[in-house]
């Protein structure tokens, strides 16, 4: 099974399907198109007809409701939100020379892509419902059963109140002008702009209002950041520390690695996404391991969820050129330099410099 992607899709794992887009896909789209988009499961994607969808409202809730995919498009405004989604695993190929990640897919930088998503604010759905006062967190669970999970467990995560209610989560139906395919949450998915990947749970049936963080598996144990000498394998709930806001990043999608260009000036594009409340402001360059950098123009029309796109000439002389860049962010940080000041036993967020061997000849 494809999943409607282009043939040019590395598939990490076919079932659970896990797949990146090749970097030529990826470059220069704002918009990622559907056949395009990186995509991410933990077990057997479901189908769900429309007509069957339910959303469950519950917890510290003061009108629990239960709604179909029409009350959800007539009782609510309709909204349009340009993101970026990427996954906590990201990237994560650049740690297996520093050591060796057993049981997780070795992801490349394409595991992050941008949609135009359509569907209704989270908060309205949440304030339909009556937040009481204590609630905290706001989980969300899907129909999907992973094995991943110990025991085996449906997949789900959850998201402090604030964001919760902040406007841009939506419940999505639709991702570039169609309705969502199935292999990225149809008939609806929650969208949590500028969270890493995994709070965005596809195919979601129900949210639930509580005071603590979901107890899911993929909340309470995956996607915790652990110390570098855990064991992952024994780690449970509590060890290291829950992602939600993503970290900045960058990284280089053309020329592909390895390539043999002219001399002459060679133009290398690339993508920098800041994550949640920050934005792009720099990305830097250097062709001379970081003793001078040169500022890429930068593209980023979409709003402030949306990834910046950058390209620079560069001007390459003969021999074996090694291009390196960095993005900096509103608040002055700029991404780590090395992966190996970063491993961690699972390998998410590897944020550090983006490097390139090219051949000039
Ligand atoms: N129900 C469900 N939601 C899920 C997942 C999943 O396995 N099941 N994977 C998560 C992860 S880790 C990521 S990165 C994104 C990927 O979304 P995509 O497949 O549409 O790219 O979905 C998230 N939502
Ligand atoms: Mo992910």
């Amino acid at each position: 099974m494809t999943w409607d992607k282009r043939s040019d899709t590395t598939v990490h794992e076919q079932d659970p399907y896990n797949a990146e887009p090749s970097r030529a896909a990826l470059v220069g789209h704002m918009i990622t198109p559907a056949d395009t988009f990186y995509s991410r499961n933990h077990g057997p994607i479901p189908a769900v007809a429309p007509i069957d969808w339910r959303l469950r409202v519950d917890g510290l809730v003061d009108t629990p409701l239960l709604l179909s995919l029409a009350d959800l498009r007539s009782g609510f405004p309709e909204r349009e939100v340009v993101a970026t989604m990427q996954c906590a695993g990201a990237r994560r190929a650049d740690f297996l020379p520093v050591r060796d990640i057993p049981g997780e897919a070795p992801w490349g930088p394409c595991a992050i892509s941008t949609a135009r998503w359509t569907g209704v604010s989270l908060g309205d759905v949440l304030a339909a419902a009556g937040l009481r006062p204590e609630t905290a967190h706001v989980s969300f669970a899907a129909p999907d059963v992973s094995q991943v999970a110990d025991p085996p467990a449906t997949y789900g995560s959850s998201i402090p109140v604030d964001k919760a209610r902040s406007p841009e989560v939506l419940l999505a139906w639709a991702m570039n002008g169609e309705p969502l395919a199935r292999v990225h949450g149809a008939p609806v998915r929650v969208v949590v702009p500028g969270y890493i990947g995994a709070r965005s749970v596809k195919w979601v049936s129900a949210l639930t209002a509580s005071a603590a963080p979901s107890d899911n598996y993929f909340q309470s144990t995956a996607y915790r950041l652990l110390p570098a000498d855990a064991d992952p394998t024994t780690s449970g709930p509590g060890v290291g520390f829950s992602l939600g806001p993503v970290a900045l990043n960058a990284d280089i999608l053309s020329p592909d690695p390895g390539t043999h260009v002219s001399p002459g000036a060679t133009t290398v594009r690339g993508f920098a996404y800041a994550g949640d409340d920050r934005s792009v402001v720099r990305v830097d360059v250097s062709t001379d391991e970081g003793n001078s950098w040169r500022q890429a123009t930068l593209e980023q029309d979409d709003g402030p969820w949306a990834w910046c796109l950058w390209q620079i000439d560069l001007e390459l002389p003969p021999g074996a050129a090694h291009v390196l860049a960095r993005a900096w962010d509103s608040t002055g940080a700029c991404q780590p330099e090395s992966a190996a000041a970063l491993w961690n036993p699972r390998g998410y967020i590897n944020n550090s410099w983006a490097h390139l061997d090219l051949v000039v000849q």
